[in-house]
């Protein structure tokens, strides 16, 4: 028997406030919009004020406004579901039965999880050894044949563009236009939530998907009138990752911020153009700056990002730090791409040891040392 519990949302009313990506932006989502969207309700991620973080990067240089878009706190814990949902929703309506992806790691994760809720055939190749793993933890999780390779992303990801040309297996890496389209709905959840677009937008980038999405968004809301402006754009590589910013092929890319360990970007070109349109700049940071910046933001915020996530914020402290970015005055978005707890073995090895007691009262109140 059944009885009615009053006060409890029904399942209707529940995802009623927030449908997802292509539903809230179903106008300006082109896919082929013939079935109903593969959806894990991702999406309106929150924009954090970080004035401690703004102090701490400002270097008491600049003075300026902050916010974080968290993009961790989407389904699969990074911004790919953003993307993922477009692919996956496409892949449906194309009539496919499987997919595939090369991916260091959040791509992976999310095509695992989107597939396995339309019912899809996933299978993902991964850099042997060099996947945090929350990520791995995940694509397993989500039932995907996961395959290590003995080679770097750039290696998987051509791998993966000719078994999609040979075999009938469809490719949800950025390459494939439907990712860019369900990424770009960030660009408009930050106007959404500003009123207008900021004069700075800093991200990590890797295989530039995501900036290239952004940039899309931005200019449809500006060419729409929704906006009067666009954002300069900050693009952050890893130092031994940064074939954008030395404008060449990086042949063995390597830094401890996994996620953008690319030495090949697929949609180089279309970075290029949001940094030349934007008025924007790219910089490499070292694997030090990121491992500070990525601390930082969690001890002065409380927002645990991936290493990766904080690049961004690590070119904003170098940027202000040699001179070459002014942002006094300036209201900044930074991306944060990805969660903390995808790369918990990093967040380990960086911090101190926890001091193990005998569970009685005085040996934790010797330990104590409040002001
Ligand atoms: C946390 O998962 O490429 O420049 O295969 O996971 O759009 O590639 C991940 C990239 C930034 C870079 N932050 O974005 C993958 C993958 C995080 C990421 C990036 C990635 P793009």
């Amino acid at each position: 028997a059944s009885r009615k519990i009053t006060g409890m949302p029904s399942p209707l009313t529940a995802t009623a406030a927030w449908p997802g990506v292509i539903t809230h932006y179903r106008d300006r989502v082109q896919i082929t919009q013939s079935v109903a969207p593969v959806t894990l309700l991702e999406g309106n991620t929150p924009l954090i004020p970080a004035p401690a973080l703004a102090r701490a990067l400002g270097q008491g240089k600049a003075e300026f406004e902050l916010f974080l878009k968290f993009e961790a706190s989407n389904p699969t814990g990074s911004f790919k579901d953003r993307g993922m949902t477009a692919a996956i929703t496409q892949a449906v309506a194309d009539g496919a039965k499987a997919v595939i992806c090369a991916s260091t790691g959040n791509t992976a994760a999310s095509a695992a999880a989107y597939a396995a809720r339309a019912g899809l055939q996933c299978v993902v190749l991964v850099p042997d050894g060099k996947i945090a793993a929350g990520k791995l933890a995940g694509a397993l999780s989500y039932g995907a044949q996961v395959i290590a390779i003995n080679g770097n992303f750039d290696d998987g990801l051509r791998m993966v563009r000719e078994a999609a040309e040979r075999a009938p297996i469809a490719l949800v890496n950025s390459i494939n236009p439907a990712r860019l389209q369900g990424q770009k709905t960030a660009a408009f959840e930050v106007v959404d939530a500003l009123g207008a677009a900021p004069d700075w937008l800093a991200l990590p980038v890797g295989n530039a998907g995501n900036i290239t999405a952004y940039w899309l968004g931005f200019t449809e809301y500006f060419n729409d009138g929704i906006t009067s402006t666009r954002p300069r754009v900050l693009g952050a590589q890893a130092a031994g990752s940064a074939p954008i910013v030395h404008g060449r092929v990086i042949e063995k890319p390597e830094t401890i911020a996994t996620a953008i360990r690319i030495g090949n970007p697929a949609r180089w070109n279309e970075a290029l153009l949001a940094l030349d349109e934007s008025d924007g700049e790219i910089t490499a940071v070292s694997d030090a700056e990121i491992l500070a910046a990525y601390r930082q933001v969690a001890r002065l915020e409380g927002v645990f990002c991936e290493p990766s996530s904080a690049a961004g914020l690590a070119g904003m402290a170098k940027g202000v730090r040699e001179g070459w970015l002014d942002l006094d005055g300036q209201r900044v978005v930074a991306v944060l791409t990805g969660h903390g707890l995808k790369d918990p073995d990093t967040a380990i090895k960086g911090a101190a040891e926890p001091v193990t007691i005998e569970p009685r009262i005085d040996a934790l109140l010797g330990l104590l040392s409040l002001s």
